[in-house]
């Protein structure tokens, strides 16, 4: 097999990137090793960024996001019996972010790469990635007990946090930078109508709860639970009162429950790989980059890699400048350090951290800290401005 770009990895980094590059002409195989229906069924993201929204649109699988997907324009805090609601829209200039599962983009995403005709293999077992360093790589797979090869100028890796692109890249030229943080978040996805019509994040003493939501009749909800725990000890109804607990009374005394369709724990992490190539090798996504889900970033990350990529790949393509690859991981690593920190800080003041020490600061006087923190910043406009900002999105940058 012979093709242009070889995508290791259909999650939505990957069959995003896919459909802009053949949008632009530009052959690719995506080469994947579970079914999509697994992928399907992993129950992730649900806060896209206006860039996000953009690229989706510019790829031309915006169709059904613009008609279900509701707009935000703002997002509550809340803590010590407060609510902060941030306008998004009213302190960003108008900016709004989007609430559409990662479900449907990457249904939305397979569907419009099945209609092209483009190649995605499914189930490929023991993927490989050889000669990233020359102008001749490939990738090798077994698919149905045999061995493919297939040839390509360039290889994107888009296969999450446990993919093997990474693992490509030497150990003396790779810095991987990590935070494991010392608590999970317990989804649940359940039939019932979202307890209130924004996004509410909130800080108890009992720990994080957040309310999202997929749909006027579907709920996404979380709530910090420590490490040690597994989704069994965890049954409907012992998630619903502890839930309770932690919103704000009068949500909570109105709050729809039922049986859940989805449960799952999420350890909480931030991990940078920096460089983000190596060769003609890119890593796009959770294969460079992981944040703890507080500020709904990873997602949007990925989408930022994959424009920025995308733009290189059709100056390769169009105008012949191979130069340009150089600009990668520089340009894509400034938007995703934002995107950690604000990940990072989001985490820091909403989160319990019990009896854990905390960047060398015994765990009262941190939690002393974010509690400044987090009045400082939402008790005045500029401060709001500040988490609004970020929440919508930093800029993307453009390749030179
Ligand atoms: P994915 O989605 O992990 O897809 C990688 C794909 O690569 C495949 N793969 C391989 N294929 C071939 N060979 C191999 N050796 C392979 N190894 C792996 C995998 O099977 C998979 O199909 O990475 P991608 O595409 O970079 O997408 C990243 C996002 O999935 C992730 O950043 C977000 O889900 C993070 N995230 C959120 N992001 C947001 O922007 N907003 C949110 O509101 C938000 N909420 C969340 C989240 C992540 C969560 N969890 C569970 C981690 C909420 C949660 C609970
Ligand atoms: C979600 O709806 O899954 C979601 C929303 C916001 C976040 C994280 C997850 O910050």
């Amino acid at each position: 097999m012979k093709t242009q770009v070889a995508i290791i990895g259909a999650g939505p980094s990957g069959l995003l990137l896919g459909q802009l590059l053949a949008k632009q002409g530009i052959d690719n195989v995506i080469v994947e090793r579970v079914s999509g229906e697994y992928v399907l069924g992993r129950i992730r993201a649900g806060v896209l960024e206006q860039g996000m929204v953009d690229l989706l649109r510019e790829a031309g699988v915006s169709e059904r996001m613009d008609r279900e997907g509701e707009v935000h324009t703002g997002v509550e805090l809340a803590f010590n019996d407060k609510r902060v609601r941030i306008a998004l829209d009213e302190l960003t200039g108008g900016d709004t972010v989007m609430v559409y599962g990662q479900t449907e983009v990457t249904r939305d995403l397979m569907d419009a790469r099945k209609e092209a005709g483009l190649t995605t293999v499914y189930e490929a077992s023991n993927v490989q990635l050889h000669d990233v360093k020359t102008d001749a790589p490939y990738v090798t797979f077994e698919k149905d007990g045999e061995q493919v090869r297939l040839e390509c100028d360039y290889i994107a890796g888009c296969d999450g946090f446990h993919g093997v692109s990474r693992q490509t890249i030497p150990d003396e030229v790779k810095t991987e930078h990590e935070r494991v943080y010392p608590f999970g978040w317990l989804g649940l996805l359940s039939d019932t109508k979202p307890c209130h019509e924004e996004l509410i994040y909130c800080k108890t003493d009992r720990g994080f709860a957040l309310a999202s939501m997929r749909s006027p009749t579907r709920s996404r909800y979380y709530i910090q639970v420590p490490l040690t725990d597994k989704v069994e000890d965890w049954s409907d109804d012992a998630f619903w009162t502890e839930l309770k607990r932690r919103l704000p009374a009068d949500v909570a005394a109105t709050m729809e429950t039922g049986p859940s369709i989805e449960k799952s724990i999420a350890p909480l992490r931030s991990f940078v790989c920096e460089p983000m190539q190596y060769g003609n090798m890119f890593l796009v996504g959770d294969a460079a980059h992981i944040v703890p889900p507080t500020g709904a970033k990873g997602l949007n990350l990925a989408a930022s890699d994959v424009a920025t990529l995308y733009k290189i790949m059709t100056r390769v393509y169009k105008d012949g400048d191979k130069d340009c690859v150089m600009q990668y991981s520089e340009i894509c690593l400034r938007r995703v350090w934002h995107g950690e920190r604000f990940s990072w800080w989001m985490t820091n003041m909403m989160h319990d951290f019990g009896e854990v020490e905390v960047n060398g600061t015994d765990s009262q006087t941190f939690s002393r800290f974010m509690e400044s923190e987090l009045n400082f910043y939402t008790d005045n406009e500029q401060g709001r401005r500040v988490i609004a900002m970020q929440y919508v999105g930093l800029p993307y940058e453009d390749i030179k």
